[in-house]
């Protein structure tokens, strides 16, 4: 196996024996099958559109494909054995609705799946990322839009889920799949190709923020507490809103809590969630905390994306997945109805009354644009000297430290804008305010890079200037490829000076990263103090 889609991949360069996430070499390669089976789709879905002909049952199913393959979401062979299948079936589907064409037929877009599992294992073992015959850095571009694709079909997944969806998003997908095929590109036609995907992962975000903001209303300031309350408890982790939406109803008068975990912090904002009583409080920290809290966790566990980790025994048995989340041998939720984990829950302990910290969330760009003459004339009395958007994902490398550190040493007249679960390397800090403004705004999940972009742009409009003249700096923090596509917006809205840590990804080369430096001045995070003096001057 080799991956290096994300910030574990080994030694900084690519997994090869097991992935450092749990990724095993079986599922690698059927993951390195799904993506290549996928091109083929893309490229057939692609000329059929180009004949002025679509189907949704194809763009819905290549989403669902790419989400799939993104890290720390599905880690059954079956499953993805499965989803492999069917790709087959809809890559002839989509051939058969594009017709003759001429030209050359990429091999991906004629692959027929072998009969059993040990072949599907040796095709995918022939088609992973690494290609000889490719230049490297047209490897390492087009693997930049590749996992651009993956992050923002996450959300566009989350956003089908409400009953949102966006043709341009799809025939983008295919257009961008078929791309990574053709041998006649060169790296500036795939430069293009990413700011691109950067582009329609805004479009995307802004579909999925916009069906939040529909179905539960928006955010607003909202306390979370951090402790427990006495009852059974269910806990619910991942991104999806609906889902938790779902369990809300289903347990209603039950005397089950609901706790957020990782992700799922910000559900506490909405209106339409913040009503149910029953959703009590945030459990736990980020993602790659959970083997050490979930045994802690007295009820039913879920997860409705990632981050999954290899569970442990001492909560395998409370532990369940739904939607495109699988581990293999952990109960798998297909579907709304939530009854065995409602029982499951009902079986345990639960917790005793343990009120705890409080903090705040629900900063998503309606409350904080609400405020917006405060802000604007605190910035120029001088009084908020500053904004800092501190957000990206957390993860286990000690380096991480550095946007505790940032945070903390930041000074009292500057503002911090967070979102995603990197937050929790310092949401429990007791910042302060300026002038009743808090100094930590919880803007939302990684998705909600939307709602802080709206605010940058909102408070560059106040200022007449653009976004880069701002006093507003971004420190942002990478793990899976989510990241990978929101840092693609930015550069796509031609934000520079991006400070990015804890490394940078393996799949970048030397020539590409030349390319964001001298174009971007992106750059890697150093030590916390010298950057804060380097950026305030
Ligand atoms: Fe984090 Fe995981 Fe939200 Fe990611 S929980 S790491 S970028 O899935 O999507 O921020
Ligand atoms: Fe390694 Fe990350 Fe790939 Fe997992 S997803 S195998 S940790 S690079």
């Amino acid at each position: 196996m080799f991956c290096n889609q994300c910030e574990q991949a080994a030694k900084g360069t690519g997994c090869t024996a097991i992935g450092v996430c749990g990724k095993q070499p079986d599922v690698a390669a059927l993951q390195d099958l799904l993506v290549y089976a996928l091109k083929g789709v893309g490229f057939w879905a692609d000329k059929a559109r180009a004949a002025g002909k679509k189907d949704n049952e194809i763009d819905r199913f290549v989403i669902e494909g790419l989400f799939t393959t993104v890290t720390n979401v599905d880690f059954d062979p079956a499953d993805i054995e499965k989803v492999l299948r069917k790709t087959a079936v809809i890559k002839d589907k989509a051939q058969l609705l594009a017709g003759p064409v001429a030209g050359t037929i990429p091999a991906a877009a004629t692959w027929q799946p072998a009969a059993d599992r040990a072949g599907l294992l040796a095709q995918g073992e022939s088609h992973g990322i690494h290609n000889a015959d490719v230049d490297t850095d047209i490897e390492s571009i087009r693997q930049v839009i590749l996992y651009g694709l993956k992050g923002y079909a996450a959300y566009a997944d989350h956003a089908l889920i409400l009953g949102r969806e966006s043709d341009e998003v799809y025939a983008f997908t295919h257009k961008a799949l078929a791309a990574t095929l053709d041998e006649t590109l060169g790296l500036m036609d795939y430069v293009g190709m990413a700011m691109e995907t950067g582009r329609i992962n805004l479009v995307t975000m802004e579909l999925l923020s916009t069906a939040h903001t529909d179905s539960y209303g928006h955010p607003v300031p909202t306390p979370v507490n951090l402790g427990t309350k006495a009852g059974k408890a269910i806990l619910v982790t991942g991104h999806d809103l609906k889902m938790l939406e779902e369990i809300l109803k289903q347990t209603e008068g039950k005397g089950i809590n609901v706790y957020t975990h990782g992700e799922m912090l910000p559900a506490h904002g909405y209106p339409g969630l913040k009503k149910y009583n029953h959703l009590a409080g945030n459990f736990g920290g980020a993602w790659q905390d959970q083997a050490k809290e979930f045994p802690n966790f007295p009820g039913a566990i879920i997860f409705n994306t990632n981050c999954i980790q290899k569970p442990a025994d001492s909560y395998k048995d409370r532990l369940y997945t739904w939607g495109l989340v699988q581990w293999p041998d952990v109960k798998h939720i297909d579907g709304w109805d939530f009854s065995a984990l409602i029982d499951k829950a009902l079986a345990c302990d639960g917790f005793k009354d343990n009120p705890g910290q409080e903090i705040l969330t629900g900063f998503g760009h309606n409350a904080v644009l609400g405020v917006a003459d405060k802000v604007i004339a605190a910035v120029k009395s001088g009084d908020i000297k500053h904004f800092f958007l501190v957000g990206g994902c957390d993860g286990a490398k000690s380096g991480r430290n550095y946007y505790t550190e940032f945070v903390e040493k930041a000074p009292k007249n500057t503002i911090i804008l967070t979102l995603a679960c990197g937050k929790y390397r310092f949401n429990t800090m007791e910042l302060g305010d300026i002038g009743g403004i808090p100094r930590l705004l919880d803007v939302g999940q990684c998705n909600d890079a939307y709602s802080a972009i709206q605010i940058a742009v909102a408070l560059a409009n106040a200022f007449e200037c653009e976004v880069n003249d701002l006093p507003l700096s971004f420190i942002l923090s990478w793990y899976e490829q989510k990241a990978v596509t929101i840092l693609l917006t930015l550069l796509h809205l031609g934000i520079k000076n991006i400070k990015l840590g804890p490394t940078l990804p393996a799949f970048i080369t030397p020539n590409v990263l030349n390319f964001l430096v001298e174009n971007f001045n992106i750059g890697p995070i150093g030590d916390a103090e010298t950057d804060l003096k380097a950026i305030l001057g």
